[in-house]
C-alpha cells in the first residue's frame, strides 16, 4: 500500500510538472519550452533545382542551436506528387525506425496518395550521436524523378511533429523542435508569404518524466525495440493542419482530474472483462473487443501487478490516456515515446490503446485521432 502511494505521488508530480511546463509555454507564447531553449533548424541540401526534366538527390540536414548526441527525429517532408515522383529514401549512417518511419516499401503508396514522406530515423546505440551546431548533419538522402516541368517547392513546414530526440548523459529524452521551415526550390518557385496554419498539435514538453527512465548500464549498447506490431500502415490522411485556434490550452490552474473508473472491471487472464466502460474511437480505427491488458513486463520500470493491471482496465483509455488520468494530453503521447525509444514507463501507464498487446504504430494514430491531429 505505501509502495502505490509512492507511485501515485510519483505520477501526481510528473503530471503537474507537464502541465506546467505547457502553461509555460503557452504563457510566454513562445515555441521554446522551459526545459530547453535549443532548437534544430532542418535544411536541404541543395536547396535549389534547376532542371525540367530528370532525376535529382537532395539531403535532409540538421543543425542544433547547441552541440547534442541525438538519438532519434521525427519530421514530414511534403511534395507535389503530381509535379515530382519520389524514387529513393536513405538514412545512411541513421536507421529508419521500423513500422513507424517511411522506407522505400512505402514509396507507391507517397506517390500515389499524399506526397507526405513521414520520416522516423534513429541511433541505434544508447549513447546517441554526436550533432553539433558548427555544422549541418545529413539525415535522409531522398531521390526524386521530375515529371513535369513546373515550378514546385519540396517543404518542411512548421509542425511541432518535425523535432529531433536529444540524449542526456542520465538517459533522458528530450525533444527538440524545429526553429522554422525549410523549402527546396524547384525551377524558381517563390514561397508564398502566406503562414502555414497553425497546427492543432499541442507543444510538447521537452521533459520526459524522468521517473519513466531506467538508466542504462554504459557502455553497453542496447539494440533498439523492435516492433511487433501490425505492421499494415495506415495512411495520412492529409498534410495539412486543420487551422486553429480552437486549441486551448490548459490553465496552469487546472487540477488533476479524476478518472470516471468502470466499478467491477477487471483484468482477467490478461483481457478486460466484457462489462468493462470503454470509450472507443471505432468510427476510424477498430479494436479488439475488450482489449488485452497484457503488455511485456520488460517496457516497465517495475512489473506490474494485478491490480496495476486492473487499473489499465478504465474509462477512456483506450482513446489514448496512457496514464488513466480521464484525459489525454501530452502526457500520454510522453509515455508512448518513451516505449517507442526503449525507456521504462510506470506499472500504472498502459499506451496500448488498441488493446493488442503491443506499443506501435496503430496505437500512435489513436491517440492523434483523439488529439485531432491529422
Ligand atoms: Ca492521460
Ligand atoms: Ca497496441
Amino acid at each position: 500500500m505505501k509502495i502505490k502511494v509512492v507511485k501515485l505521488i510519483v505520477v501526481f508530480i510528473v503530471v503537474i510538472v507537464s502541465i506546467v511546463l505547457i502553461a509555460s509555454y503557452f504563457l510566454k507564447g513562445s515555441k521554446k519550452s522551459k526545459a530547453s531553449s535549443e532548437t534544430v533548424t532542418f535544411s536541404f541540401s541543395p536547396n535549389i533545382i534547376n532542371q525540367t526534366s530528370g532525376e535529382f538527390t537532395t539531403e535532409v540536414k540538421i543543425k542544433p542551436s547547441g552541440d547534442m548526441f541525438v538519438r532519434g527525429y521525427e519530421f514530414k517532408v511534403k511534395f507535389d506528387k503530381d509535379v515530382l515522383e519520389l524514387k529513393d529514401i536513405q538514412y545512411d549512417p541513421w536507421n529508419v525506425t521500423t513500422d513507424v518511419g517511411d522506407d522505400n516499401s512505402k514509396i507507391s503508396f507517397i506517390n500515389e496518395n499524399n506526397g507526405i514522406i513521414k520520416v522516423v530515423g534513429e541511433d541505434r546505440t544508447s549513447s546517441g550521436n554526436i550533432v553539433t551546431s558548427s555544422e549541418e548533419t545529413k539525415t535522409i538522402t531522398l531521390k526524386f524523378n521530375i515529371k513535369k516541368s513546373d515550378r514546385t517547392l519540396v517543404e518542411i513546414n512548421t509542425d511541432l511533429t518535425n523535432r529531433v530526440f536529444k540524449i542526456d548523459p542520465d538517459y533522458t529524452l528530450i525533444s527538440i523542435l524545429s526553429a522554422g521551415r525549410a523549402d527546396l526550390n524547384i525551377n524558381q518557385q517563390i514561397p508564398t508569404d502566406t503562414p502555414f496554419p497553425t497546427p492543432t498539435y499541442l507543444p510538447t514538453p521537452t521533459l520526459i518524466p524522468t521517473s519513466s527512465f531506467t538508466p542504462i548500464p554504459s557502455p553497453t549498447v542496447t539494440p533498439f525495440p523492435t516492433y511487433t506490431e501490425i505492421p499494415t500502415l495506415t495512411p495520412t490522411p492529409s498534410f495539412t493542419p486543420t487551422p486553429s485556434p480552437t486549441t486551448t490550452p490548459s490553465s496552469p490552474t487546472t487540477t488533476i482530474p479524476t478518472p470516471t473508473i468502470s466499478l467491477g472491471c477487471q483484468c482477467i487472464s490478461d483481457v478486460c472483462l466484457t462489462d468493462c466502460l470503454f470509450d472507443y474511437n471505432d468510427q476510424v480505427i477498430s479494436y479488439i473487443k475488450p482489449p488485452k491488458c497484457s503488455l511485456s513486463a520488460n517496457l516497465f520500470s517495475t512489473p506490474p501487478t494485478s491490480e496495476e493491471k486492473q487499473g489499465w482496465c478504465k474509462t477512456l483509455r483506450v482513446k489514448g490516456d496512457a496514464d488513466g488520468n480521464g484525459v489525454v494530453d501530452n502526457v500520454d503521447y510522453l509515455y508512448y515515446v518513451a516505449v517507442v525509444f526503449g525507456g521504462k514507463i510506470p506499472a500504472q501507464v498502459n499506451p496500448d490503446f488498441n488493446g493488442d498487446g503491443n506499443v506501435g504504430r496503430l496505437d500512435l494514430d489513436i491517440y492523434r485521432l483523439t488529439m485531432g491531429i491529422q
